[in-house]
């Protein structure tokens, strides 16, 4: 059946998807692959559209991220078996505990300019990537080469940070033991993906984290450490740019981020406690309150120009119900000038003036709308100056955290 997918909290690049033991059988079909991209700082409500889209899909795969990615759905659940249904690339890189460790103690050399990661290990497992000594899921089941080379790579860990709490013996005897336990979900992922490309499978792209968190065009430093941008999607997955028939983007009707960095439109003022408040913004994986501000759209044109989206999901729309005017940032502007690109610089962005348009609220409860053209004129001119700004069309709009509260417009 579908319409279910599944998060991969132990690796990084994982795939994951359903069975359908195809071959590969000819070249990718051009564009049959839809993904759903995180537009802004993350959090956008991805999940809840993925949740939603999966049910017109056979594949759904995550190809950035990992175990910092959270997603909340509100659906009721019954008891799922995965066994047959959820895969994990063999080319995955492993996120070890002691990356994890070690993404405590970087942040802790960092002092006051830490990024404030969620201590998943991210960023180390990624130097290991980088430095071409990480472990891949195929490492673990050669048992004559995986310890060594996890023994060579903890030591050069304790090398750089000093000799951390960390049994490396008896994590060697845990992984052949969980090495088993992954054995059945392991595939090789590009003909997984190009198989079910070839028997004219629908594929569904969940994105992880999002643009302004890229590792290139991200605020750099403050970013995670894979490509979280459209990017991402070819080199997580292995396959070509044609084979992306469709990208949504999701946005948030106002803007959060969780951790440290530059944020232009935050307000550290009662509309920023409202919006925290009202929109519940917890992070989902390390329950941090998520910082708030107002709508950008000077990050969001941004973000149309590198991903390219066809279409967009504006989510929580509901939770500006209660507020008598909502602001949108247009411009960045310094020392008198318009700026006409995103810096790079975040001494730059530290000292943009952001020019605002104010809008009308509509001071309604809109979670029960049905329709889009049951909502209120002014939150539907909220939308219309999304899109004509953006010059993307929104396809669905967010009125509610639940399945029923999601407006698809015609
Ligand atoms: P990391 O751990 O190395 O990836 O952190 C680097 C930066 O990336 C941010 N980041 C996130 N931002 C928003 N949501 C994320 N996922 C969780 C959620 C976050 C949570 O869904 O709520 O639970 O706190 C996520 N993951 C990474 C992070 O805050 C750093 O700024
Ligand atoms: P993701 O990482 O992009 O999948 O987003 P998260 O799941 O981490 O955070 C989004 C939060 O907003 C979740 O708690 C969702 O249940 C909630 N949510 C999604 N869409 C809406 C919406 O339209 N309105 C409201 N009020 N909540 C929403
Ligand atoms: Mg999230």
């Amino acid at each position: 059946s579908s319409g279910y997918f599944f998060t991969v909290r132990a690796s990084l690049d994982g795939l994951i998807g359903f069975d359908w033991n195809v071959g590969i059988e000819s070249p990718s079909v051009v564009g049959p692959i839809t993904v759903v991209l995180g537009s802004q700082w993350g959090d956008e409500g991805k999940g809840k559209l993925v949740d939603i889209l999966s049910a017109d899909f056979d594949v759904c795969a995550r190809c950035a991220g990992g175990n910092n990615a959270g997603h909340t759905i509100v659906a009721p659940v019954g008891p799922q078996n995965c066994g047959g249904r959820i895969f994990v690339s063999d080319r995955a890189h492993l996120v070890f505990d002691f990356h994890q460790i070690v993404d405590g103690l970087k942040e802790v050399e960092l002092g006051g300019s830490s990024i404030g990661t969620t201590k998943k290990g991210i960023g180390p497992a990624y130097s290991s990537k980088a430095s071409r000594s990480g472990l891949r899921v195929h490492h673990l089941f050669d048992q004559d080469t995986f310890a060594e080379k996890f023994r060579k790579l903890v030591e050069g860990r304790f090398k750089r940070y000093g000799h951390f709490e960390y049994d490396t013996e008896a994590e060697i005897e845990r992984y052949k033991h969980l090495a088993e336990r992954l054995k059945p979900y392991v595939v090789d992922s590009v003909s997984y993906i190009h198989g079910a490309l070839a028997s004219k499978k629908k594929v569904l792209v969940e994105g992880a984290n999002a643009l302004m968190l890229d590792i290139d065009f991200g605020t750099y430093p403050y970013v995670t450490s894979s490509s979280t941008d459209i990017g991402g999607v070819c080199t997580g997955l292995g396959i070509p740019p044609r084979a992306i028939g469709r990208t949504i983007g999701v946005i948030k009707a106002y803007t959060t981020r969780v951790g440290g960095g530059p944020f232009p439109t935050e307000q550290l003022n009662d509309v920023g406690v409202h919006l925290q408040e009202a929109g519940k913004e917890y992070g989902t994986t390390t329950g941090r309150r998520r910082r708030c501000g107002w709508l950008d759209l000077v990050v969001m044109k941004y973000s149309c120009l590198i991903n390219g989206y066809d279409s967009l999901n504006l989510t929580k729309l509901d939770v500006l119900d209660n507020l008598s005017e909502i602001k949108v940032a247009v411009k960045y502007a310094v020392d008198g000038k318009d700026l006409t690109y995103f810096p790079a610089d975040l001494d730059l962005l530290s000292r943009v003036e952001v020019v605002y348009e104010t809008l009308p609220g509509w001071k309604t409860c809109i979670e029960s709308a049905t329709s889009f053209d049951e909502l209120p004129e002014s939150c539907k001119n909220y939308v219309a100056f999304i899109e004509a700004f953006l010059d993307t069309p929104i396809e669905w709009v967010g009125v509610g955290p639940g399945r029923e509260n999601m407006l698809k417009r015609q």
